[in-house]
């Protein structure tokens, strides 16, 4: 179930995500329902050995998931636990994961991992050449570079690393990047779909 608050953006109620209840908190903000697919044991943490987990559950190779594991948990865990000294588990807390938002993004989580729903129509408004519906590999491309904000390289290289795996993992048979899924991307939903797809057609291969 999904609510708009004042400012437009969604809040996502916590009791639509795998049970899970954050501390003192009774709702999940759609950047922290993104990052929950991979919290794999409910924890509200998410170890390097989950990202991993979570990398090969939605079809990603071992050592891109091993690299995304690496550069995901090092990258965030220091961002998502304020006030804690550096742990070498690299822990990501989820509660705090707005705080490990990067620069040059497309601006659709707002500060607070809500999503904001003008700024996800703009991605297709302004980049959307050939379908209005869907991004090219060159148009997404030119998103990655209209979004770049100048010297803000830690984040250019996320936002790069980011879209290209959804790219990859998730272009159509036309070679195009579905709206829907993008959006589905956001809130985490389509991990668990692809997920669900992965097990089926392993199931399928070993029957
Ligand atoms: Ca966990």
């Amino acid at each position: 179930m999904e609510k708009k608050n004042s400012s437009g953006a969604v809040a996502v109620s916590s009791k639509d995500e795998k049970g899970m209840k954050m501390d003192g908190e009774d709702r999940m903000s759609t950047l922290q329902k993104h990052v929950a697919f991979f919290d794999r044991n409910n924890d509200g943490i998410i170890y390097p050995s989950e990202t991993y987990k979570g990398f090969r559950a939605i079809g990603c190779g071992v050592a891109l998931s091993a690299a995304a594991a690496m550069f995901i948990n090092i990258g965030l865990s220091r961002k998502t636990r304020p006030g804690k000294s550096l742990s070498f588990r690299f822990p990501i807390e989820i509660k705090h994961i707005s705080g490990g938002k990067h620069g040059s993004d497309s601006g659709v989580y707002d500060t607070e991992g809500r999503f904001v729903p003008s700024k996800f129509e703009e991605i297709f408004q302004k980049h959307s050449r050939k379908n209005s519906n869907a991004l090219t590999s060159e148009e997404l491309s030119a998103m990655l570079k209209a979004n770049r904000v100048p010297k803000d390289f830690g984040g250019w290289l996320a936002s790069w690393v980011e879209w290209k795996i959804l790219y990859r993992l998730c272009k159509n048979k036309n070679g195009v990047l579905r709206k829907e899924t993008i959006r589905a991307a956001y809130d985490g939903s389509l991990f668990e779909q692809m997920a669900a797809e992965r097990a089926s057609s392993l199931a399928k291969k070993k029957s």
